[in-house]
């Protein structure tokens, strides 16, 4: 039978020329198939000697880097369980998640080591390595030692593959458990779907540009290259102008809508720089319908909007194959093949064409459960096995799915969630807060930000600085709001409810 590990398809897509390049980094380096496959049998090989227990968690926070991108890799290949988490979280969001995970493993930057380690040796985990961005780091010094031969451990479809922890409406992040089998078909269905070119066709070359530390980066653009044996040009970090000139040697790039708008401000972006390109993915936020007809009109190309979550990887897309249907602008398109999406009123009844409700979604790509959470996996998920996306939209008579809003309480910053119940959670706990509200509000650049309004406690001297700057020291930076204001009184209804709209509205133009 077929090994069921993610990573013993991707390796079997590599190309038969080991020795092409299949990486080459924005400073210059180029990392071979064969490299690939070596790093990640010593890396898997050195996880391994540490005598881990079967399901044992990789937390990692590191810099991005093709080592970190072969670290997940070996993770897969030695079957233990990866978890990513964004660079940008300081130390009270790492001891929630890695107390909650209980990581065997904890790998993070060296500037970052002493406190990192310290929480992680608190939380009983036994192994902390370093990883930095140019190649060193212990683990990478570990695993010099290592045998470059491995066989990729045998995992069956269901077994865990990674944790994302997506952040709670009310209280504290849910770790979305998703299986090889989640990603699996994800990853062959968007290779068909996207009509990604083999070899013989041609190739494809992919710009990676995103983070690796959510699904957007670390599944879809890294398996979507890896499974397809596709090169990939490697940024560190966005950087419109390098991406511009990468483009001409390139045929896909993905991206958030944020990424869209600034590589829009590059003077160098036009028809003929594209000439090469064949697709151009949007998706981890709304894409503005300004930004797709502005890309349209200056590039010539129409981008593809999909939908996805943390739970769930892929769920919907505009067609590539346009003989399937016009990619629409302010639609996410179709429920991807395998993938039963559906539209649900508050009564759980389902609704008809055009009609707005809840968005279900069930198939292959929906993760198990939330990582030691039973009751609140079953909240979300429906009798008949849908689970409840917290997205409102609706579906037309042709298939197309536009998303209206969301019934969860979300901020979507330049592709980043940003969960107003945890800010107000911290806001409050400040000397002097009687109470707060987080809203989100238009912003050119980010999409959406977030605002705060908060309230003293009687006599009580506040100052929106010293708020912004508290939040500072506490959480990551995406999360800091990008405007505090100090108020007398939040607006409320009748049933004493904080009327969010209301300062949605009020404060929707302060960016814009
Ligand atoms: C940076 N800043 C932000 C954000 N990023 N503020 C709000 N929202 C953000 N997303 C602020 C920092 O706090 C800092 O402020 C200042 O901008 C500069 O920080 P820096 O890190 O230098 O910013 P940057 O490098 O310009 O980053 C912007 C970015 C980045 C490239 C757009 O946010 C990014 O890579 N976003 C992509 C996120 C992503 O991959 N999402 C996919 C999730 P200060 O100076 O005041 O401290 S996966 C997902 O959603 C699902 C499943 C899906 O469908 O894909
Ligand atoms: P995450 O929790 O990071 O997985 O974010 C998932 C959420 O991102 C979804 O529930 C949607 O609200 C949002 N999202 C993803 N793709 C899109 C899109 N193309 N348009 C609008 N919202 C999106």
């Amino acid at each position: 039978m077929k090994n069921g590990n993610l990573f013993a398809t991707l390796r079997d897509a590599f190309p038969a020329d080991l020795k092409a390049i299949a990486v080459e980094t924005d400073n210059g380096l180029n990392y071979s198939w064969q490299d690939i496959d070596r790093a990640t049998a010593m890396l898997a090989n050195l996880l391994e000697s540490l005598n881990l227990p079967s399901g044992a968690r990789i937390a990692v926070q590191v810099e991005k880097s093709v080592e970190a991108m072969l670290l997940y890799l070996a993770t897969l290949r030695a079957g233990y369980v990866f978890l990513p988490l964004n660079t940008a979280y300081q130390s009270a969001e790492i001891d929630y998640f890695i107390g909650n995970a209980e990581p065997a493993v904890v790998v993070c930057s060296s500037k970052n080591f002493g406190w990192v380690s310290k929480i992680a040796f608190n939380a009983g985990t036994q192994n902390v390595f370093t990883l930095d961005d140019d190649r060193t780091g212990s683990l990478v010094q570990r695993a010099a030692h290592c045998s470059d031969q491995h066989t990729v451990a045998v995992r069956q479809a269901d077994d865990l593959a990674a944790i994302l922890y997506t952040s709670g409406t009310t209280g504290r992040s849910k770790g979305a458990m998703l299986t090889h089998g989640n990603m699996l078909s994800n990853a062959l269905v968007l290779k068909d779907y996207w009509g990604w070119r083999t070899r013989e066709q041609g190739g494809d070359v992919l710009i990676h540009a995103l983070p690796i530390f959510h699904v957007h980066g670390l599944f879809v653009a890294l398996h979507g290259a890896l499974i397809n044996g596709s090169k990939m040009i490697w940024c560190a970090k966005f950087d419109p102008k390098f991406v511009v000139s990468k483009m001409p040697e390139a045929t896909i790039f993905m991206g958030v809508p944020t990424l869209y708008v600034r590589l829009l401000s590059e003077p160098g972006l036009d028809k003929h720089v594209v000439r090469n390109m064949r697709l151009f993915v949007a998706g981890s936020a709304p894409l503005l319908i300004e930004t797709f007809n502005q890309w349209q009109q200056t590039t010539g190309h129409t981008i593809l909007e999909r939908y996805g979550m943390s739970e769930t990887t892929m769920l919907t897309s505009n067609p590539y194959d346009l003989s399937q249907g016009e990619r629409r602008g302010g639609t996410v398109g179709f429920a991807l093949p395998g993938v039963q999406v559906r539209v649900q009123g508050d009564d759980g009844k389902a609704l008809g064409t055009n009609e707005i409700g809840g968005i279900e979604v069930k198939g292959p790509n929906v993760f198990k459960a939330y990582w030691r959470m039973p009751e609140k996996s079953a909240e979300e998920f429906t009798e008949d096995g849908f689970f409840k996306t917290g997205d409102i939209g609706k579906i037309d008579q042709s298939g197309y799915i536009t998303i209206v809003g969301r019934s969860k309480d979300l901020i979507i910053s330049g592709g980043y969630n940003v969960y107003p119940a945890e800010i107000e959670g911290y806001i409050n706990e400040l000397p002097g807060v009687a109470e707060s509200a987080l809203v989100g509000v238009p912003h050119p650049d980010f999409g959406e930000v977030g605002v705060a309004v908060v309230i003293a406690k009687p006599n009580a001297l506040l100052k929106a600085d010293t708020i912004v700057a508290a939040l500072k020291s506490t959480l990551a930076n995406f999360k800091i709001p990008k405007q505090c204001f100090v108020l007398p009184e939040l607006p409320r209804n009748t049933m004493g409810k904080v009327q969010k709209n209301l300062l949605r509205e009020q404060y929707k133009s302060l960016f814009t």
